[in-house]
């Protein structure tokens, strides 16, 4: 049998996916990644306080967000993401003026008023769920909404979205017991994006288990294992594992592999590592394909970079958020200022003799 030359192979997987929607692709792939290139050089400039996010997670995470059922509620699927989301975000509608937003830390952040750090998103109106710092810990929220949908038989699922050193938390273990207990198995999509480091801390050395997702099989959930750096791999693994969630109604655990481009944060420094690049991997197979021409690729890029920097510039002219607002949003709505005295009362606090600090900007 003969096999397939590469150019082959990306024509025929070209085929499926539809041209279209591959430009499509590449095009949020493209945005993502100059977003994040644009907000480690705003954090390096001394503007925002601290980068974490998603380059090098775009061929994985941009399929994510358009394959998702997006809407509020029970009905439509939730997202639990962690930090380098930023893809899926944007695939899902989302600005990427509003992650710059939350990178400078102004007050027209729509997702904390400019209070927590950047890739924190929190769109309500999509199910996306807030992002918090506390690795893994989603792990355990999304058995909460995957719980809601089983009991009300909804066709919405829950995806969880996570790192592979967090895998060690006792929440991913606690995760794998709720989602499989057959009196109960929740549509749970877990997906683990396995770039073989936590922080600075190798893979190698902390994981007896050969692959994460190999850790649901001894709890009967579906598994897959997947290069997260492909377009095509992805999607196609992605349709499938949410189809079963969606219609089995049972979790699915999917760990794909991915690389991590400008290290953990910039905490590290986030200086370019040199590992496979997904969007090189991509228009490449899309030039052999035919499907964009190096010049249609080249102007996607500078038209993302135009749109950015137009963004960044609108951004640095909008204004801090006032030390009073310190205190919004720490309550559930409905009680308001109500949660805040009451609490205060209960530790012996009053707010009116703790007023906020003053701004510092
Ligand atoms: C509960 C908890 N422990 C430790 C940390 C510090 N911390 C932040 S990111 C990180 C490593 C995460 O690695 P991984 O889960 O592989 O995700 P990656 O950043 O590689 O995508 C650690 C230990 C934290 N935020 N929360
Ligand atoms: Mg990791």
């Amino acid at each position: 049998m003969a096999t397939k030359t590469s150019s082959e192979s990306a024509t025929s997987n070209s085929k499926k996916l539809g041209n279209e929607k591959l430009r499509e692709i590449h095009s949020l792939m493209v945005e993502a990644r100059v977003l994040e290139e644009r907000l480690i050089r705003m954090n390096k400039a001394g503007e925002g306080y601290f980068w974490i996010g998603g380059p090098g997670e775009e061929a994985f995470a941009v399929p994510l967000g358009m394959l998702m059922r997006k809407g509020e509620g029970i009905q439509y699927d939730y997202l639990h993401s962690h930090y380098r989301g930023s893809p899926t975000v944007l695939a899902l509608g989302g600005q990427s003026i509003d992650a710059i937003r939350q990178m400078r830390a102004v007050a027209t952040d729509p997702y904390s008023g400019g209070r927590n750090f950047v890739n924190h998103y929190a769109i309500k109106k999509w199910n996306i769920v807030p992002v918090f710092s506390v690795i893994e810990a989603q792990y355990l929220q999304s058995i909460g909404t995957a719980h809601v949908q089983r009991e009300k038989g909804c066709k919405g699922i829950t995806i969880v979205t996570g790192g592979d050193a967090g895998t060690a938390e006792g929440d991913f273990a606690s995760a794998l017991v709720w989602a499989s207990r057959p009196a109960g198995t929740l549509p749970l999509l877990m997906i683990v994006t396995n770039n073989k480091y936590g922080i600075s801390t190798p893979w190698e050395g902390q994981h007896g288990e050969k692959n994460v997702a190999d850790r649901g099989k001894a709890f009967g959930i579906k598994t897959n294992i997947i290069n997260g750096n492909d377009v095509w791999e992805s999607w196609e693994a992605l349709e499938e594992a949410m189809d079963y969630v969606r219609t089995e109604r049972k979790p699915f655990l999917l760990e794909a592999r991915v690389s991590r481009l400008y290290g953990h944060s910039s905490a590290s420094g986030a200086p370019r590592w040199n590992e496979e690049d997904c969007v090189d991997v991509f228009e490449e197979k899309l030039a052999k394909a035919k499907v964009m021409s190096r010049e249609e690729m080249k102007a996607v890029h500078e038209k993302m970079t135009a749109k950015i920097t137009e963004a960044y510039k609108k951004v640095q002219q909008e204004p801090f958020p006032d030390p009073e607002s310190i205190y919004n949003h720490v309550w559930a709505e409905e009680n308001g200022d109500k949660g805040r005295d009451s609490f205060a009362a209960g530790i012996g606090i009053d707010f009116a003799q703790n007023p906020p600090p003053p701004a510092h900007h």
